[in-house]
């Protein structure tokens, strides 16, 4: 019984947090605040995997530690609890997705809290509670109510947007309808990857070459009415903000290339006869730019104005409304089969480049502006309608995509950048229009801009270009606005209603539920398949639900719902205030807790939520509801957890072994041996059966086979899945929190190791051992603890770990905290007197890694209360050095003597010592020292002749 044994020690401090309520949080922060966020996890029917615990032990070590500091800390825990998973499920069982996600959130609860992690579960939250969606409801509105101010950068009400004086001329509908056009929350008609057989739409990233990335089901393209968030408007301060914030640059670029800011030239060439052309180029000349494009230009977007003397064909996209008119009768059939084709493509497909490009000749040409000449026009799918302007001057000597085109279509190909000597392309390849170069240079072929550097001629042009009316300066984001609404059941129902006519048509006037009608819940319906059709299965919800009457009009429903990214937009933001029923925050709670100030999770969440929730702050920013332009002031992803190493030997058809290195793939990916070709067999082989040798591993029975080792991706098919539940049963909770802390450094990947489970299980049975007794029948203390002062090595022993554990938690590099306390628990282990104050300090120290078991050892050492506001352990900087040390003193490499010098004695110091000890001294005598090697705190070697 006095042995370590988790399984009664962790239950019991568990149901004393709980019952103290030991973490709950003030309402506000009493001292200096800090929040730690961990990403809520989705709440799926396969319970917690050991990837949850590795984030949430970081920012639970992190917590407690700053408790102990005397911070205010708010660490909450929610569910992110819509989605498509229970949606699937209520499909498969009949069963409402409501309660299988109860269920599931009740087991997930049940293993956080069997893992000791001390969230304030009072603020515990799911984003499927109606009181939570009706804030996120409410949000909506306030996009729905937000028009974007380009003059000052900011979202506005939409009250203050101002109207055209011919729009308000129109009427009180064109008035709506031009609100309508600027809300950033607004409708589209956009062509959308629509699957039937899962019912619903889907993000170009969820779509793998026309099927579903998730069942791998067929993908059309349908022009659906969509909801839209008006991201792209934030684009430029979503990118700049990104300099406020404490992220790893790793995650700041990957957020800024999916912004993707870029900066060039609008520039507009004319369609039509080349003789019409000057008179037109004159009379622009004096109209300012950007006019409205009309039927006879055709603007393109271009980041390189520089090369427009060298445009040999243009390209527009095929849904550019201009194909009509543009396409010649000879050439009507194969462009219209042309773009039909194109339509059933994703903009991903169309952009791989290693598709070969296609496109055809629309008959048409048109004159550029900067030489007279006419160009001829080409549709091809590898412009996208989305992006700049859906039209391109293609210039294939300097654009790879453009040269491909070129090369197929038999287009010419003009140089007019000289790229120089380099050692990048061939130059004289490039000038014979050959090869393609992107790299800048000299301008050639350019007329009166000949000689002139890349940079330079850019900004010459673009500012002739805007003189003469034929162009500016443009930026584009490669970030488009944000599809926020899905076809199915189990999301945030939109709290917006469409004006019907008397047939039950809508008549294309929308309004927003009104503050007081939220929550809009969702409707009890007996069928939660999708229709088949983008029809949303809220559309066969009850007449009652579906058609609300308000001052005797007439209105039904939206019966889109709300994508899962919208409940994790703001939660964290509702975690402060949770219980709130007036507003979605109090505010001076707001100014009190945020932003947060350390938030962890997986680096899936890097681009898309990160940006959404970043963009839907911003926007709450400007309406003035949060006090701060960026949400989340500093950000950890942890790294991904593997399976165990799987080991792989090679044998050959006669069963005989052949080492690791001396085979290869051949160009099927078949296992042969290098030199002769022969095939051989990968076989599984059993971790019992390899030993580490240098850095590889090898057969224990014959050393000289070297095996492959690998760590995979947990998955079933594998059968690799660890399950948290099964290593806490063998080893209890606070191994596993360990466990997941010493594997390595928290950003990077790691394989598991049960070993290594049960080697941290050993370290917390010596740690145990240290304070009780361990063969008595009943929990008593070790005879070994006394109330005496530490020993000087004692004492130092226990400062430098202190310091060292609160550096290492202060950098959250925990492996190595752990480490230290290793090294402790070591050094104490063989010392025959412990004294009881440094038991208590280590205790204490422990205490944030492994919980239950320092709670229990702290009441043992007669703790009278929990140890989680006990003040943290402080050290003795003078006692953290070591006073003096020893260090060898070799003559060419061998040992000859030992010095003793004060610890962290420089070069000069150390050297100095060991040439003054008296029998080095008189080694050296008569000797010519070649040269002194000094290794500070470790040796000196002399090279003598
Ligand atoms: C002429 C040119 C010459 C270009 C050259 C490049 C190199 P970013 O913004 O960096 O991605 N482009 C413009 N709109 C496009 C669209 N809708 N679909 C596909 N391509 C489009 O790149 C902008 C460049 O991509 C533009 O500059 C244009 O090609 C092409 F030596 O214009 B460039």
């Amino acid at each position: 019984m006095p042995r370590y044994n988790p399984a009664t020690i962790e239950p019991k401090w568990q149901q004393y947090w709980d019952q103290h309520q030991t973490f709950k949080t003030p309402d506000m922060p009493v001292g200096e605040k800090l929040y730690v966020l961990d990403m809520f996890p989705y709440p799926s029917g396969s319970g917690l995997h050991v990837g949850h615990p590795e984030g949430y032990t970081a920012t639970d070590i992190v917590c407690r530690f700053e408790r102990m500091r005397g911070k205010s800390v708010l660490h909450p825990m929610g569910f992110d609890a819509f989605g498509l998973p229970a949606e699937e499920h209520a499909i498969r069982t009949n069963k409402h997705p409501r309660l299988t996600t109860e269920e599931n959130v009740a087991t997930f609860t049940k293993q956080l809290k069997m893992l000791g992690f001390s969230y304030d579960w009072s603020r515990v939250l799911s984003t499927t509670d109606v009181e939570y969606f009706k804030w996120t409801q409410w949000i909506f509105l306030e996009l729905f109510d937000t028009w974007f101010d380009h003059e000052t950068g900011k979202g506005r009400p939409i009250a203050e947007l101002p109207i055209p004086v011919e729009v308000k001329a129109e009427g009180e509908r064109a008035v709506q309808q031009y609100q309508d056009e600027h809300r950033l929350a607004y409708q589209s008609y956009a062509p959308v990857n629509w699957c039937p057989k899962l019912g619903t739409v889907l993000a170009n990233e969820e779509v793998i070459d026309g099927k579903s990335e998730v069942g791998g089901h067929p993908v059309i393209r349908l022009p659906l009415r969509q909801w839209m968030l008006r991201i792209t408007a934030y684009a430029d301060r979503l990118e700049k903000d990104l300099d406020q914030v404490n992220w790893p640059e790793g995650i700041k670029k990957l957020q800024r290339d999916w912004i993707g800011r870029s900066v060039g030239a609008e520039v507009d060439f004319y369609i039509g006869p080349a003789a019409e052309f000057s008179n037109w180029g004159c009379s622009r000349s004096k109209t300012k730019f950007p006019r409205k494009p009309d039927d006879n230009v055709l603007r393109i977007y271009t980041t390189r104005p520089d090369t427009l003397f060298g445009a040999t064909y243009m390209v527009i996209a095929p849904e550019h409304p201009f194909v009509a008119h543009l396409t010649t009768p000879a050439q009507q059939a194969a462009v219209t089969a042309y773009c039909e084709k194109a339509a059933s493509k994703s903009d991903r497909e169309r952009q791989e480049d290693t598709k070969k490009k296609t496109g055809v000749f629309t008959g048409s040409t048109a004159i550029n502006p900067v030489n007279g000449q006419p160009v001829p026009i080409w549709v091809a799918d590898y412009v996208l309608w989305g992006y700049g302007t859906g039209a391109i001057m293609a210039v294939p000597a300097h654009d790879e995509r453009d040269f491909e085109f070129a090369q197929t279509f038999d287009l010419p190909v003009i140089a007019v950048v000289d790229p120089g000597d380099n050692d990048e392309v061939d130059r004289r390849e490039v000038l014979a229009g050959k090869v393609c170069s992107t790299i800048d240079g000299v301008s050639c072929n350019s007329g009166p801009y000949n000689g002139l550097m890349t940079g330079e001629f850019k900004r010459r042009i673009t500012a002739d270009l805007s003189g003469a009316g034929l162009g500016r300066e443009a930026v584009n984001y490669k970030l488009r606005d944000w599809l926020f609404s899905r076809q199915r059941f189990w999301g945030e129902p939109f709290p917006i209603l469409h004006e019907v006519d008397a047939a039950d048509k809508p008549t294309g006037v929308i309004r927003a539920v009104s503050q007081v009608d939220l929550p809009v819940d969702l409707p009890h319906i007996e069928e939660f398949k999708p229709t088949g059709t983008p029809e949303p299965p809220l559309s066969k919800a009850p007449i009652s639900w579906l058609y609300p009457e308000i001052n005797g009009q007439r209105y039904v429903r939206e019966t889109n719902t709300m994508p899962q990214w919208a409940g994790s937009c703001w939660y964290y933001l509702r975690f402060i205030d949770v219980r709130n029923g007036q507003v979605f925050i109090d505010r001076e709670k707001e100014k009190a807790w945020m932003p947060v100030d350390l938030y962890v999770g997986g680096a899936e969440h890097a681009v898309l939520h990160l940006l959404y929730s970043r963009f839907w702050h911003k926007v709450l920013f400007d309406r003035g509801h949060v006090s701060t332009a960026e949400p989340f002031k500093s950000l950890i992803n942890q790294g991904m957890i593997l399976g165990e190493v799987e080991f792989t030997g090679y044998v050959r058809a006669g069963g005989a072994f052949v080492s690791a290195a001396e085979v290869t793939d051949d160009d099927e990916g078949n296992a042969i041996v290098k030199v002769s070709g022969e095939a051989v067999t990968p076989q599984k082989i059993n971790a019992d059966d390899v030993e580490k040798k240098g850095d590889s591993f090898v057969l224990k029975a014959d050393p000289s086979i070297r095996i492959e080792s690998r760590a995979f991706k947990m998955s079933k098919s594998r059968g690799n899945v660890i399950n948290p539940d099964d290593v806490v049963k063998g080893h209890g909770a606070d191994s596993l929190r360990l466990y997941e802390m010493f594997m390595g450094p928290l950003p990077a990947t790691k394989p598991w190791s049960m070993a290594g489970v049960s080697g941290v299980r050993g370290f917390l049975d010596r740690a145990w051992r240290l304070i009780v007794e361990d063969r008595a029948d009943d929990l008593v203390l070790s005879s070994t603890l006394q109330d005496v002062e530490p020993t000087e090595e004692q004492a130092r022993t226990l400062h430098k770990t202190i310091k060292q554990v609160t550096r290492d938690i202060d950098n959250k590099d925990f492996n190595t905290a752990i480490a230290r306390m290793m090294e402790f628990t070591n050094f104490f282990t063989k010392q025959t007197v412990r004294p009881r104050s440094v038991m208590k300090s280590f205790v204490l120290i422990l205490s944030p890694f492994a919980p239950h078991i320092a709670e229990e050892l702290w009441q043992l050492l007669g703790g009278k209360t929990t140890l989680a506001y006990e003040p943290w352990p402080t050290f003795d900087e003078a006692l953290t050095k070591d006073a003096e040390i020893e260090i060898p003193v070799q003559i060419l490499g061998k040992l000859r003597g030992k010095v003793v010098v004060p610890a962290g004695s420089d070069q000069d110091t150390i050297l100095a010592a060991a040439q003054a000890d008296p029998r080095i001294a008189e080694l050296l005598t008569g000797k010519t020292i070649v040269k002194s090697i000094v290794v500070p705190g470790k040796l000196v070697n002399f090279v003598v002749k």
